[in-house]
């Protein structure tokens, strides 16, 4: 009876962590604040990006602020691939990055060593 019990515990735990690792978690989606044909969008990095999904509007400048307040060495840079850019968010407490917006589309930002992503989407 107990063997049972064991048995049942170790498969609950089992799903448990199969659902945390590689479960579809609910990612929350950020809006940019426009003010004066400006917008700004505020991502706070804290093991991870949040909101890791930004949504941009096309043609509107834009600038991302990354609010850090992560101390481990894995988010203390955070590289735009197709911008060519890698920022150290260590130097200051925000770190603002530049947008483009003249065209539609993801731009995908990850951290130095590329396990934490996150999204820009310019529609
Ligand atoms: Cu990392």
């Amino acid at each position: 009876m107990q063997t049972a019990l064991i048995l049942v515990i170790s498969v609950v735990l089992i799903v448990a962590i199969i659902w945390w690792f590689f479960g579809k978690h609910e990612q929350a989606v950020g809006q940019a604040k426009t003010t004066n044909d400006h917008q700004t969008a505020t991502v706070v990095v804290k093991g991870g990006y949040s909101p890791s999904t930004i949504v941009l509007k096309k043609g509107v400048p834009a600038t991302l602020n990354f609010d850090m307040k992560d101390s481990t060495a894995c988010l203390s840079h955070v590289v735009f691939d197709q911008l060519g850019v890698d920022k150290d968010l260590t130097k200051q407490p925000v770190t603002s990055v530049e947008i483009p917006t003249d065209k539609a589309g993801d731009i995908n930002f990850a951290c130095g060593m590329n396990m934490f992503h996150g999204k820009v989407v310019v529609k």
